[in-house]
């Protein structure tokens, strides 16, 4: 397809006026097609970006800048007309403002490059819960990462041409080539010209200065997120940072479950995890983000907005997550910001066989003896580096996985990383205080973070920096899906796999023995499996969890399943002040619910 068999008057005037901003030397429209993939592979070898692994098969590898190499959450805004709607946890600009101020910086930006359009689908184009979006950028990583993440196609862009609705997604690399200048491997702008930018009311993310993941891959974080919660929150359906996963028992029965974590909670590690406990099974249905609406017969139903996997490779290992290392063994891989092995093979940390020598990151030659000048340990690879794999290719991906449907939910899980307190898995009493758990979400903050170790860092529903509008508003929206006539609501759980003794020895094994919470959960939806009520929530009766052949200790697993009514008194105070932040957005149930919290502690 060219621009001139466009018909849509509305899109082509779009198109037409980003590329004269922005001045690029050619415009070409993506087709998705696996042709159109290794082209532009090849093409990034030959310039240096890329470069060909021996293995996996077809995977390259790709260094980014050094200082562009995760989100910036500082340079992320939120350009809603009212600043109230941003909410307090998000930046917020006038969008006038905002747009001249991109302007300024789009001005002949793409000048001595390519731009690309890529039409694409979050989630299978034939499902009733998928959105379009077309995706403009100077950056041939951007459109390879794409096809992998997304489903991009023409039949995408002739539905829009045809005047299905789509979010408008523009991004650049925010280096323009003067004639005759080189090209470097990595083209980004420095900090103070990055802008991640969100318009909730037009539907737009207009993204500048940094190639690197969640700023510009636009489908996932910017779009199947900030954009999405506002779209849901008016239409009524849900937009979260959730895996699913599909668990089935040894009978063959089924039940489908998505979960929500803080970061290095081992999301993607759990969504893909082979359970300990014979004749269960747990397959992939997504590992980051799921969009959910209520069918006829009020079932929730969810699909994966995505098509691959943006995974933190540091940590993956055979040990972590072999689902995911024989994903990216099976080829079709792109590792960002890993080290290569001197036999043309991949590295990071974490990998169960550390190489005598590789190239590292940063292009240096590396040692595993190898320590900076404060005597700590080089890394090899970034600590946010990064694997783009299609899900399809995932050993345990589920066969409902594009679904245009959706799979049915039965369960919601929260959690955090909790040292003391939190028990291994608690139940909601009812959807209210599971919303009141979601909106309490908290990991304890290591040495590295600010504000010192033990501390709670609240990341409710993992949506804080995700949420594209007032977070507040966000509680009220999961108050409200409670209220949907008819609605089957799944129940919720909040699980802790970070539970450690005074010694700070790790109270679980975790990994593949959470399939026993698991199985907890499973049977508790069909209402079997037994629970004692108490002030926080369901607890599981003491033989009603399977820890069969775990030896585990009477004493740790009471440390495990109790209800530390003390330690969770000494936490009110933080959650308040947390709530506090929302100010009179934020809905008097979670109000009551803590109140009710405190008081059921003290009874
Ligand atoms: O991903 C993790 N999960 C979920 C797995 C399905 N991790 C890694 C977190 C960082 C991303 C975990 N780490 C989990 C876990 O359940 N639990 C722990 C803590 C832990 C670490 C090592 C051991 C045990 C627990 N090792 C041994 O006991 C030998
Ligand atoms: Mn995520």
């Amino acid at each position: 397809m060219t621009l001139n068999d466009l018909k849509n008057p509305e899109l082509k005037k779009w198109l037409q006026e980003w590329i004269d901003l922005c001045t690029p030397d050619a415009v070409h429209i993506c087709d998705g097609s696996q042709e159109e993939y290794d082209k532009l592979c090849n093409m990034m070898v030959k310039s240096g970006t890329f470069i060909k692994h021996d293995k996996p098969r077809n995977s390259y590898n790709c260094r980014s800048d050094i200082s562009d190499v995760a989100r910036v959450e500082g340079r992320t805004f939120i350009c809603s007309r009212r600043e109230a709607d941003a909410g307090p946890t998000n930046n917020w600009c006038n969008p006038k403002e905002m747009r001249t101020t991109l302007k300024g910086l789009f001005k002949g930006c793409m000048q001595g490059r390519t731009l690309y359009v890529i039409p694409f689908s979050m989630g299978p184009v034939d499902s009733p819960i998928a959105k379009y979006g077309i995706e403009l950028t100077d950056s041939p990583y951007v459109v390879v990462n794409m096809a992998i993440m997304t489903r991009v196609a023409t039949e995408v862009l002739k539905r829009i041409d045809k005047g299905t609705e789509f979010v408008r997604c523009v991004h650049s690399v925010g280096a323009p080539l003067a004639p005759g200048q080189a090209d470097v491997p990595w083209p980004c702008a420095p900090m103070d010209k990055k802008y991640i930018t969100h318009f909730p009311e037009t539907r737009e993310i207009i993204s500048f200065g940094s190639g690197y993941g969640g700023n510009a891959l636009l489908g996932k974080k910017c779009f199947a997120l900030r954009i999405a919660s506002v779209q849901a929150r008016d239409e009524g359906w849900m937009a979260e940072h959730m895996l699913i996963l599909k668990l089935t028992n040894p009978k063959g029965e089924s039940k489908f479950i998505a979960a929500a974590f803080p970061s290095a909670c081992g999301k993607t590690n759990l969504a893909m995890m082979r359970p300990s406990l014979k004749g269960w099974k747990v397959e992939v249905i997504g590992d980051d983000i799921a969009w959910m609406q209520f069918d006829k017969n009020g079932q929730l139903r969810a699909i994966n907005p995505e098509a691959g996997f943006f995974g933190v490779a540091p940590g993956t290992s055979m040990k972590s997550n072999p689902n995911a290392m024989l994903t990216c063994n099976r080829g079709n891989a792109i590792f960002t910001n890993t080290a290569i092995t001197m036999d043309g093979g991949v590295y990071w940390e974490g990998m169960d066989k550390v190489p005598e020598e590789a190239v590292d990151w940063q292009r240096r030659p590396w040692k595993p003896d190898m320590k900076d000048a404060d005597g700590k340990a080089i890394k090899a690879a970034h600590p946010n580096a990064r694997f783009t794999v299609p899900a399809r290719q995932c050993p345990v991906i589920a066969k409902e996985w594009e679904d245009p449907a959706g799979v049915p939910i039965s369960a919601f899980l929260f959690g955090g990383r909790r040292a003391s307190v939190v028990p291994l898995v608690n139940e909601a009493l009812d959807w209210e205080h599971g919303v009141f758990l979601g909106a309490t979400m908290a990991s304890e903050t290591t040495a590295a973070a600010v504000g010192g170790v033990g501390l709670l860092r609240f990341d409710p529903f993992a949506m804080l920096p995700f949420c594209g509008y007032h977070m507040g508003d966000y509680f009220g929206h999961w108050l409200k899906i409670g209220k949907v006539n008819g609605a089957k609501l799944p129940k919720i759980y909040y699980v802790n796999w970070f539970r450690k003794t005074p010694e700070g020895e790790w109270l679980w094994p975790g990994f593949g023995e959470n399939s026993r919470v698991l199985k907890w959960i499973f049977e508790r939806v069909d209402g079997k499996a037994e629970a004692r009520t108490t002030a926080i929530g369901n607890l599981p009766t003491d033989d009603a969890l399977d820890l069969k052949g775990l030896g585990i200790s009477e004493e740790h697993k009471q440390m495990l399943l109790e209800c530390d009514k003390e330690g969770w008194l000494k936490v009110i105070p933080e959650m308040k002040a947390h709530f506090a932040k929302f100010g009179n957005r934020l809905p008097k149930t979670l109000v009551r619910q803590l109140e009710a919290l405190e008081a059921r502690l003290n009874a």
